[in-house]
């Protein structure tokens, strides 16, 4: 329940101060420190600068472009302050791709890490909507020209009012399938995920300090690393370029305590822990955006007693709408819906699947799904039900698990094998650092189970390899799930996002 006027960023930092937090740290990032009161007057600031100087009114767009950093989290509670309706771009989006998203949400003004300029200024060039873009110092410099017009303004602000179905975001998918969607996601919403995820799944607490690789720009990345902790007191942790190794620096300094990350970052860290790294101050480990394969929850709780938290989330749904909780965790299983949440398993025809059978998860809750002007709408919104694109079942007692993407399913020689299960297996292979499985087709058995794999550093990936491989997954899986045809690749093609792009590898990237 919401007050019918409420605005997101106002909530999550001058409310914040109003309750006593204006001296805990809010932000820590680029070597510095920021505190609820900073961070509510600099945002206040900015705020001023695009109503004042710029005539934002509310409902207008605004592009950000930026890596995870303070300026970032700033320009995005100031934009949203003055009743914009923000759009956090990917650094490493190009001109072409930002193009699609500034004609598709009609954005006339950006705000973008003057480190970032080159692509964007060049997407304005030929854009019919983009105007003005505003560079901001994303060091803790602060020179740049919406840093200095910032200086020049008064730390209050007073908000316009926006109402609480007023749309504060706006989330581009781009997807496992690369044609990008835009999510429109309210002021209420941003506090549901928190009032809703991170208060029931995590309880958050003013003392704990989050960290995590997901982009600001994606909304994984924006609620773990920034309404999650700011709504309730706590702090965060930004890390421009996260990698497995800064991640682990950074919760032995800080003593970290929320980690919202993917599991092949929990992969190094368990190996981390192996050679001696001290991960103990970390009360949950969310793991999304890729399932969690079973070998990695289950070294995780020998490791530190506690389990991974797997969830599934979508933009479309702004955040985590399917977990395990501490208190009701499996290997392999995604867990129950969110309160407030309702998931389900369909055929073709929506018709809800018996318990235990594979099909499409639909998922509805008060975040979604409301695309932007997309046709696409009715094909993967039916009823209120949005139908994720992931193949689940659900086990007797309610829980879900994960099977495949639906279109991850490989259906070889009759029988229906599902990549990810294939994957798991591999996974377990102390040799294999990544991999992804893909049907590839073959006259004989319609398709073949084909694995590429990036391999551990220094082993070879040879003949020897291959077969040592196939017959580890025959030992682990059914025999007939074995990768047939084994691939030793360097890297694999991922979304901006992290997410695994095994359509590129099936069109044979
Ligand atoms: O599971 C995901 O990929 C996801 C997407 C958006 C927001 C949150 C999550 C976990």
């Amino acid at each position: 329940d919401y007050p019918d006027y409420i605005n997101a960023a106002v909530e999550l930092t001058d409310r914040m101060v109003e309750k006593g937090f204006g001296d805990h740290t809010a932000l820590i990032g680029n070597g510095r420190q920021r505190t609820y009161k900073e961070l509510t007057d600099w945002s206040n600031r900015i705020a001023h600068v695009l109503v004042e100087d710029y005539g934002i009114k509310p409902g207008n767009r605004v592009l950000i472009r930026s890596a995870n950093n303070p300026a970032m989290v700033a320009c995005w509670l100031g934009a949203t302050k003055a009743g914009a309706v923000v759009v956090n771009t990917m650094p490493m989006l190009r001109a072409g791709e930002l193009g699609q998203i500034v004609d598709k949400a009609e954005i006339a003004l950006a705000l973008c890490d003057t480190r970032l300029m080159e692509e964007l200024v060049a997407c304005a060039k030929t854009s019919g909507f983009l105007k003005t873009v505003v560079g901001f110092d994303g060091t803790a410099n602060h020179d740049a020209e919406l840093d200095r017009a910032a200086l020049s303004k008064p730390v209050r602000f007073v908000a316009p009012k926006v109402g609480r179905d007023d749309v504060a975001l706006i989330g581009f998918t781009s997807g496992t399938t690369g044609e990008p969607k835009g999510a429109m996601a309210f002021h209420r919403d941003i506090l549901i995920i928190a009032d809703g995820y991170a208060k029931e799944v995590l309880n958050v607490v003013p003392e704990d300090v989050f960290v995590g690789s997901p982009p600001l720009a994606f909304t994984f990345g924006l609620g773990g690393l920034a309404v999650f902790p700011l709504r309730f007191g706590a702090a965060a942790a930004l890390l421009e370029q996260a990698t497995p190794g800064n991640m682990i620096e950074l919760i032995q300094t800080h003593k970290a305590t929320v980690c919202f990350t993917a599991p092949t970052a929990y992969r190094v860290m368990l190996k981390a822990m192996a050679e001696g790294a001290d991960l103990s101050s970390l009360r949950a480990a969310v793991s999304a955006g890729e399932t969690l394969p079973a070998p990695v929850y289950e070294e995780w709780m020998a490791k530190t007693g506690k389990p991974m938290l797997d969830g599934i989330g979508a933009t479309e749904m702004l955040h985590i709408f399917l977990t395990n909780r501490f208190e009701d965790h499996r290997p392999g299983c995604t867990g129950r819906p969110v309160t407030g949440y309702q998931a389900r398993i369909v055929g073709a025809d929506m018709a809800e699947l018996p318990r235990g059978e594979v099909g499409r998860l639909a998922v509805r809750g008060p975040t979604g799904c409301r695309y932007l002007a997309d046709v696409r709408q009715d094909k993967y919104v039916k009823d209120g039900w949005n139908l994720t694109g992931d193949s689940f079942w659900q086990d007797d007692e309610g829980r879900f698990h994960f099977a495949a993407r639906s279109d991850d399913m490989i259906i070889s020689a009759g029988y229906n094998i599902a990549g990810p299960e294939v994957e798991a297996a591999l996974l377990g292979h102390a040799d294999v650092l990544e991999c992804a499985v893909i049907g590839r087709a073959d006259e004989e058995r319609g398709q073949i189970v084909e694995a590429h794999v990036v391999l551990a550093p220094g082993r070879e990936g040879d003949a020897v390899m291959i077969k040592a491989l196939q017959d580890h997954v025959k030992r682990v899986i059914a025999p007939y799930k074995y990768p047939r045809s084994v691939l030793f690749v360097q890297a694999l093609p991922k979304t901006q996002t992290g997410k695994i792009q095994r359509f590129r590898l099936r069109d044979g990237a």
